[in-house]
């Protein structure tokens, strides 16, 4: 009864290494997820991993008291930077669990009020830029919403400035970040131990990795010595002086810097990643982009967002959520087996396995959407997502382990996304520009050349109140 787990003809010693690209991984998975099916064994260097893209498989991965996180190899050399932080802790250290009740409360509905006029400070300071630009100017959407994204997590989280809309270097804090995460990514790519040969990179990576422990450390000495220590309230607030309930004990100081590392790094290329994508189907769906427009002006009008605005600002969250479903920022995560198991009635995986769930081809799996390919946020209304079978969409990974910042990624992008129609007619430079999908850790799209023309809308009431018309999807 029981099945060999498909995989892709290799030559012996290389693994599948040959059907990878090494500037595009996840896409050359998502190619032979295309070609092998919902579920194939993939290797590469001797190390082997199991990739599942259909939504009743992953649904089975999804069951936590037979599956639990596993590190990834990308994720596996993050933890070099991160270490036992969030995202790179393995279940039974203490330290997730103390952080994660600790931190649970600040990225919750309370929390995320609190962060709310930061946001808008970022925000507000990348929609003067596009002004000043002017609507001839071209600008790179990545780019900019790379700096609102860091700059944000950073002043939410930490109450620092890193000011990116006022400069052209990048903070050294920046640099090092991107230099360690480049470093990571690529030696996830290469054979286990190669990395150990290359002494140069070596001693960038563990340069850039010391600068982020230093910064951290800085801002941990300042806060530490700020008489309005614990009035903040932000993360670092609670980091520095609240006690976990379970233990009795507050964070290490080593631990708080690796948590510190974790939020700029999983905080600001995935939210990034998403608003440039959402401007891109945004760009290429006209119908959605006037509907999503008409929603927006009926909300704010010409007024300042609010607290208020968001959770009437539905539409918006809709476009961002089918965003994710066509293109995950995070696109992948990992489980292995708690025992020795079979999965969907025919393969058998062992504890050691790696399984990856590779969401942009679950997020395609035909028995649960039609027409896939197609961008239509209607898929995401309230009626129509309690349809979805379950595990379809997991753009923010399961079960405990599932992203801590989905509320903060969510209101951070609806904010942005809502001002940027407010404020501004856009249009791709190229009209006829393709998708081109850059991978780091994350997914993002290159190239990516929009026009803003400032509208002009008079403050004052929202120009309707009305909601967002009917769920009738769009043809
Ligand atoms: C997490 C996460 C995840 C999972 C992963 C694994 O499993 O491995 C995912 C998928 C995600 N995340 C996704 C995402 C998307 C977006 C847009 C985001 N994300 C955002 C954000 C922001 C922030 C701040 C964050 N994020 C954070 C985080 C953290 C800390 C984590 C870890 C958790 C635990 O506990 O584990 C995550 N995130 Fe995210």
């Amino acid at each position: 009864k029981l099945e060999p787990i498909p995989q892709p003809k290799g030559l012996p010693i290389l693994g599948h290494v040959t059907s990878i690209d090494p500037g595009a991984p996840i896409q050359s998975l998502m190619r032979l997820a295309r070609d092998l099916g919902p579920i194939y064994r993939f290797e590469t260097f001797g190390r082997e991993i199991i990739i599942v893209s259909s939504q009743e498989l992953t649904a089975e991965l999804c069951d936590e008291s037979r599956f639990r996180k596993a590190l990834h190899p990308p994720l596996r050399e993050l933890r070099a930077v991160a270490k036992d932080g969030l995202f790179t802790a393995y279940d039974e250290e203490p330290n997730w669990g103390k952080a994660h009740r600790l931190l649970m409360p600040a990225f919750g509905p309370l929390g995320l009020r609190n962060m709310f006029d930061r946001m808008l400070d970022v925000a507000e300071q990348m929609m003067v830029r596009w002004e000043r630009f002017g609507a001839g100017a071209e600008i790179d959407v990545a780019d900019n919403m790379t700096r609102l994204t860091l700059d944000t997590i950073a002043l939410c989280a930490f109450d620092y400035r890193f000011n990116s809309f006022y400069q052209n270097e990048m903070h050294p804090f920046v640099a090092a970040m991107t230099g360690a995460l480049e470093e990571g990514a690529d030696r996830s790519r290469l054979p286990q131990g190669a990395s150990k040969l290359m002494l140069l990179r070596n001693r960038r990576f563990e340069a850039d990795t010391k600068t982020l422990r230093q910064v951290a450390d800085r801002l941990i000495e300042e806060r530490l010595g700020d008489p309005r220590l614990g009035e903040r309230g932000d993360l670092l607030d609670v980091m520095l002086t609240a006690k976990d309930k379970e233990t009795g004990e507050t964070l290490s100081r080593e631990n708080i810097g690796y948590q510190m590392i974790t939020f700029l790094v999983a905080g600001h290329e995935t939210t990034s990643g998403l608003l440039s994508f959402a401007s891109f189907l945004l760009l290429k769906n006209p119908e959605v982009l006037t509907r999503l427009r008409a929603h927006v002006d009926g909300v704010l009008g010409g007024d300042t967002p609010t607290v208020q605005h968001l959770e009437r600002l539905k539409y918006v969250e809709q476009v961002l959520m089918e965003t994710l479903r066509l293109w995950p920022t995070a696109p992948a995560f990992a489980v292995h087996p708690l025992q020795d198991t079979t999965i969907g009635g025919k393969y058998a995986v062992k504890t050691d396995d790696v399984l990856l769930v590779l969401s942009p081809i679950l997020h395609r799996d035909r028995k649960v959407w039609d027409e896939p390919e197609a961008f239509r946020p209607e898929r995401f209304t309230p009626e129509n997502a309690e349809q979805l079978p379950p595990h379809a969409w997991k753009p923010f990974g399961n079960g405990q382990r599932a992203c801590i910042g989905r509320g903060f990624a969510m209101q951070e992008a609806t904010l942005v996304l809502a001002m940027m129609l407010q404020r501004f007619d856009i249009e791709l430079v190229d009209r006829n520009s393709q998708l081109v999908v850059g991978e780091s850790l994350t997914l993002k799209p290159k190239e990516l050349r929009i026009r803003a023309r400032r509208r002009d809308i008079p403050a004052g009431t929202p120009i309707s109140r009305a909601p967002i018309a009917s769920a009738r999807p769009l043809s």
